[in-house]
């Protein structure tokens, strides 16, 4: 299946040269640039924030920085059209990204935001926005260490003025903000390889709604597989089996809080996540973030299961212009088996008029995705550290983190 930016060859990508990612502070390819003895953690010690260079980098004249304020109506509108028609691919251009303006508005909040991270830039004339590039504060516990990130994402430069060395720019722009902040360190997700993956993930697909991931070009009628027998095949239970599992409310966030942060204890990389920041990514949002739960209102919570809405446009079918997608977020499953509690996710999502259930294979997902009929597809997502080194790669098993 597609529908996601997939793996340039590891090996000739580890050769390649990197004008800018050479010059900055993140692991390196070669051994001589990344010396295995030195010690895990911050790669540069951190400046004084007086220190810190006050002007913004310099843009190519036409061009002149802005801060989107995705409070405001049209700003969100600006930003949301940008990614719509520019956002990620995959590799064959059939599908690219389309975060609602909800999503993008929900992502980019995140408790102790500022809009100085929310980052644009706009033709000097027209004003038209033609790049973004965002960070939202967020504590990463690697290993043992917890350090207080900057999570980078919806870097996109408008397709017209690709390849001009713009997203250098707005990486060091937006490196300078965080640096003001004095926060030193950042987490990104990526599906291209660059210097260098601290791990690197697969996405896994479970169809809901084979007919029209095939009639789409998103799968492929398996071979001696018939359309009836397909969708025979990936048929679910009209209802979800776990008795009593519900919509997640406000008043489990304590609950739901302490439950996650025990899971989360056992990855090698996980946010720490306090309640205003579970409130704020887990309490259900209509076309943004479903979450449903086990246990009584209020009370002890056993069980979370979690997705988010992210759609991708279909590019240049008749019958079809969207593919609805849910983005497996945070599982967690203590008095029912996890296999139970995702086949209840597929069915909600399924309920939900859901195409497709995706999930990487991070967190427990190994366990279940080939016995819930996942399938591998051809996207990587690689994960990577800004001013932070890791002796070692982690497995997928290992990332607790999931990015937007
Ligand atoms: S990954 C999604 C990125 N966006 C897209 O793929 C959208 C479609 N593509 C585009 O808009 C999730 C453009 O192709 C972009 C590149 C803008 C991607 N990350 O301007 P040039 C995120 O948002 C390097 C990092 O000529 P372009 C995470 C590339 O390797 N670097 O290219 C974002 C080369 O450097 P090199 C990327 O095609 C994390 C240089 O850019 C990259 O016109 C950001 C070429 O620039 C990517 N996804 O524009 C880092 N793609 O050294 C945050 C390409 O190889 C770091 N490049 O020569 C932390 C900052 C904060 C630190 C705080 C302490």
């Amino acid at each position: 299946a597609r529908g996601v930016p997939s793996n340039k060859d590891l090996d000739a990508a580890a050769k390649a040269a990197h004008a800018f990612w050479e010059t900055q502070p993140v692991t390196q390819f070669s051994a001589e640039r990344s010396a295995p003895e030195l010690p895990e953690g911050a790669i540069q010690p951190p400046q004084k924030v007086e220190d810190v260079r006050q002007e913004p980098y310099k843009l190519p004249s036409a061009y002149e920085w802005c801060t989107c304020d995705v409070n405001d109506a049209q700003e969100i509108v600006e930003v949301y059209t940008l990614l719509t028609n520019n956002y990620v691919e995959d590799d064959d251009n059939m599908f690219r990204f389309d975060y609602s303006k909800e999503f993008l508005r929900w992502a980019l909040k995140l408790p102790g935001y500022t809009s100085q991270w929310h980052i644009g830039v706009r033709a000097k004339t027209s004003k038209k926005l033609v790049a973004f590039i965002s960070g939202v504060p967020a504590r990463i516990r690697v290993q043992s260490a917890v350090v207080r990130m900057a999570e980078i994402n919806f870097l996109c430069v408008h397709k017209k003025l690709r390849s001009k060395r713009l997203a250098p720019v707005l990486i060091r722009e937006i490196t300078r903000r965080v640096h003001l902040r004095d926060t030193w360190q950042a987490v990104y997700t990526a599906g291209v390889v660059l210097p260098k993956p601290l791990a690197t993930c697969r996405y896994w697909h479970r169809s809901l709604n084979p007919k029209k991931l095939i009639d789409v070009g998103f799968s492929r009628l398996a071979r001696n597989m018939t359309m009836a027998r397909t969708i025979k095949l990936y048929k679910l239970p009209e209802q979800p089996l776990s008795p009593g599992i519900r919509p997640m409310h406000p008043a489990d966030v304590p609950a739901v809080t302490a439950l996650v942060t025990t899971y989360l204890q056992q990855f090698a990389i996980a946010p720490v996540l306090s309640e205003e920041e579970i409130a704020h990514l887990l309490l259900p949002a209509a076309g943004v973030v479903s979450s449903y739960v086990i246990g009584g209102e209020g009370g002890r919570v056993s069980d979370l299961c979690s997705f988010y809405t992210l759609p991708s446009s279909i590019i240049g079918n008749p019958e079809h212009s969207t593919l609805k997608a849910a983005y497996s977020f945070y599982n967690v499953a203590t008095s029912v088996p996890l296999e139970q509690l995702m086949t209840d996710a597929l069915i909600l999502a399924k309920q939900d008029d859901f195409d497709v259930f995706n999930a990487l294979d991070i967190q427990h997902n190994e366990a279940f995705l080939k016995d819930l009929k996942f399938g591998p597809g051809d996207g990587f997502l690689h994960y990577y550290l800004y001013n932070w080194r890791l002796n070692k790669e982690l497995q997928p098993r290992q990332v607790g983190l999931v990015m937007l």
